[in-house]
């Protein structure tokens, strides 16, 4: 099944209806009014596609200008840098930074 949500996409997000870690994108999508394409994969064509995408399997993957970018930590990262908006996800300073990625449990045990 395919959602569209935005006719303006900048980017595209795959994630699966019960995906935990794509909370964490749709919120930093939505936080700065980040225009995006919400695809769901919750159907055997739509695995495929994402394996295509990313052989690890795993979701959220974001499709941004033709690059895929996966892992919700990088994500945010990519987000941070590639679609600013009002709200600051990852702060300048490097340790400033790493202490917000570590405050993410998600991103250490996966
Ligand atoms: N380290 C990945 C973990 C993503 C992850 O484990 N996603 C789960 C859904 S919440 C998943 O893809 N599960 C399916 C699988 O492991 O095959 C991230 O932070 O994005």
């Amino acid at each position: 099944m395919s959602t569209r949500r935005r006719a303006d996409l900048a980017s595209a997000l795959d994630v699966h209806p019960f995906s935990s870690y794509r909370q964490k994108v749709v919120t930093a999508l939505y936080e700065n009014g980040t225009s995006f394409e919400y695809r769901m994969f919750d159907n055997e064509r739509a695995s495929a596609e994402l394996a295509a995408l990313w052989p690890i399997g795993r979701f959220p993957v974001l499709v941004d200008g033709g690059r895929t970018i996966p892992e919700a930590s990088i994500i945010i990262d990519h987000l941070g840098l590639r679609h600013p908006g009002p709200v600051r996800l990852i702060p300048d300073d490097p340790r400033a930074a790493l202490d917000v990625r570590m405050m993410d449990p998600s991103s250490t045990f996966t």
